[in-house]
């Protein structure tokens, strides 16, 4: 085990070490490159802040990744934006940035967070940043089904969905009593009934300022959302508090990882114990607690909230070694691998005995088939459906290919190297991913690895540096890296989809409920969004109907007076692919974009007398530049 109290860490004595040959050379290269990086006071910390030997990785340039102009990628990528808050979509293999979805940001090229159409979805006085980590894809039968990507946002306790047909954010939930959603996944069988979503930071209950020392008696709560309603539909109460979390492929399991076990509010006490622990949340049991009435209500919230603290019904507590960070279910669903952080193992459970587990038959650390040594810093496992698994390992900046059987014979005795590979990647990994991985359907094709540091990688744009998202071919016995992709903060995480997967709408269906609230409005004011161009005015807020046909809006001009609250209403009658119309009001902070069959709205207030020009903000036509007009401000 490492002692990340140890100053001189990175200095193992490889004779004394039990160390695998594979961990003892992979010791002995991070000796080499960052000896002068020893003194950090933790493991994770010890190469942080200096600069890395330069290494240079010769990417194979092979036709097979090779995406030319016009072709199209095989996979959709789906990016966490990190605390930049959205969601990015890229192609794979050839890493194109193919769209960006705003979710917990303000964005100003689709009037995310100005619109009024969003602004309903993000919820009153809504907090417009977010820190996004883990993008997962609705399932049905443990395979993807394009409906619906989750995300969390730590940043602010939120779960928000994006619609897979048009890639826009249609709802989003605050959980209440707890602090930062971190781990999240889905449940993957028979469907996605269930988004699961850790708490991650413990906190008194209630959180009213009268117990704030009486630190044992805090605590934090797994959460189950419901996937249609994106209504929470229960909380369970744990111990310790709670990091990754993953589902297994029968639907009656999901498990998270915790990394403080000791319940401390510091770091050097959240690394005391040389074990920390997974837990197992039994769902039918929670199910029936709830439907049966043993749950409580905390003040806020009529969330039913069940008791999964040690000894409970609904929970089993595996004792995993130190600080694990990512927990990955196997492609199939046999095992699920715990991953060490500060120490250099993973832990594999078969997933199997979590049945006689709940039975009192065998005891929790029965569910461990294998606990062997890969590395340092083992953050994230992925898997290729052929046996095979790939664990980041953050402080040896390297990739791990291991075979799974082999580990688990190894464990039990058996002289068999399970380590296949170790590849280099640029540098200190986090998540890393492979293609349809965490569905029935892993394909073994391509890996990314995303890199926390991208130090020498790119040319520098001042202090704060790209990260390195590497995609890496695993279609042949050796792991080959093919691509370096830069990336703006922070990718900690995301997912790759058979584009067979998705199915995008061209145009705005004009039944789309993200305008539905729109479309009373509308009906209300006796208006036909598709026809009439026409100002409605209710007091001294006015409503300003229009369509749009490229080059043309509805309306050329419209009058309104000083101090009226204008909504622009408008609908995009074009029925041609990618003739997305904007609206921008020059000086009101008010823009946003019309796509094909369409209708959005803004609302501004017109304080300022005079003529102010409105124009079209996505190019659409040889006249773009002459869509445009002019409210026209009469004095009060
Ligand atoms: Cu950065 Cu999944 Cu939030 Cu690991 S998490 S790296
Ligand atoms: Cu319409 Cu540009
Ligand atoms: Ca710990």
């Amino acid at each position: 085990m490492i002692d990340p109290k140890d100053k001189n860490l990175p200095v193992i004595d490889t004779e004394d070490s039990q160390a695998s040959e594979h961990v003892k050379l992979s010791r002995r290269l991070f000796l080499g490159g960052s000896a002068a990086l020893v003194g950090g006071a933790a493991a994770m910390g010890a190469t942080m802040g200096g600069a890395l030997m330069p290494s240079v990785a010769h990417a194979s340039t092979d036709a097979k990744h090779t995406v030319g102009p016009g072709e199209l990628d095989e996979y959709y990528g789906f990016w966490s934006g990190g605390h930049q808050g959205e969601v990015r979509v890229l192609g794979l293999p050839s890493m194109r940035e193919l769209m960006r979805i705003p979710v917990f940001n303000v964005d100003s090229a689709t009037g995310w967070g100005l619109t009024n159409e969003s602004k309903e979805v993000l919820g009153e006085n809504a907090p417009l940043n977010g820190d996004c980590h883990h993008p997962h894809m609705s399932m049905t039968d443990g395979q993807y089904d394009g409906k619906y990507i989750f995300i969390n946002d730590k940043a602010n306790t939120r779960v928000a969905r994006i619609r897979g047909d048009i890639m826009k954010t249609d709802k989003i939930t605050t959980v209440p009593n707890c602090q930062a959603i971190h781990g999240l996944r889905v449940q993957k069988v028979p469907y996605t009934k269930y988004i699961f979503a850790n708490a991650e930071f413990r906190m008194p209950h209630p959180n009213n300022g009268l117990n704030m020392d009486d630190v044992e008696g805090y605590y934090t709560m797994f959460n189950g959302l419901d996937a249609e309603s994106m209504d929470v539909a229960w909380q369970v109460i744990v111990d310790g508090n709670l990091d990754n979390t993953d589902a297994d492929y029968t639907g009656k399991y999901a498990f998270s990882t915790c990394y403080n076990s000791e319940g401390a509010i510091d770091l050097p006490g959240s690394m005391r114990n040389e074990r920390d622990h997974l837990v197992i949340f039994n769902i039918e049991r929670i199910e029936a607690a709830v439907k049966a009435g043993k749950f409580i209500t905390l003040p806020g919230s009529d969330v039913p909230v069940v008791d999964g603290r040690k000894g409970s019904e609904l929970t089993r507590y595996v004792p995993v070694p130190k600080n694990p960070h990512g927990i990955n279910t196997a492609p199939g669903g046999k095992y699920a691998v715990a991953n060490g952080k500060l120490s250099p193992t993973v832990t594999v459970f078969e997933l199997a005995k979590f049945d006689e587990l709940f039975a009192d038959k065998i005891q929790p650390r029965d569910t461990v088939v294998a606990e062997v040594e890969l590395g340092l810093g083992p953050l994230h496992t992925a898997f290729d459906g052929r046996g095979n698994a790939f664990t980041t390992l953050f402080i040896d900046s390297q990739v791990c290919k291991w075979d799974v059987e082999k580990a688990i014979r190894f464990y039990n005795g058996e002289k068999v190297d399970y380590i296949l590979q170790k590849l280099d990647v640029h540098y200190q990994p986090g998540h890393n991913h492979t293609t349809m991985g965490e569905t029935r359907d892993a394909d073994g094709q391509y890996l990314v690895s995303l890199q926390k540091f991208s130090k020498d990688r790119f040319l520098k744009c001042g202090p704060l540096h790209a990260e390195n998202d590497q995609l890496i071919d695993i279609s042949g016995d050796e792991m080959k890296l093919i691509h370096d992709g830069p990336a703006f903060a922070e990718p900690h995480d995301c997912m790759m989809v058979h584009r067979s997967k998705v199915k995008t709408r061209k145009l705005y269906d004009r039944k789309d409920p993200t305008f539905a609230t729109t479309v009373a409005m509308a009906k209300k004011d006796g208006i036909t969004l598709e026809t009439d161009s026409k100002v409605i005015r209710d007091g001294n807020k006015v409503r300003v109907y229009m369509t749009s046909v490229a080059p043309n809006y509805g309306l050329n001009e419209f009058t309104v007076k000083q101090g009226d609250e204008v909504t622009v209403i408008i609908t995009n009658l074009d029925e041609i692919e990618d003739v997305s119309h904007g609206f921008c009001m020059v000086n009101h902070g008010a823009q946003m974009e019309i796509s094909p069959q369409q209708t959005a709205s803004i609302t501004f207030k017109a304080d300022q007398v005079g003529v102010h020009w409105y124009y079209c903000n996505w190019f659409c036509h040889a006249l773009h530049m002459e869509m445009r007009g002019r409210m026209l401000v009469e004095p009060a």
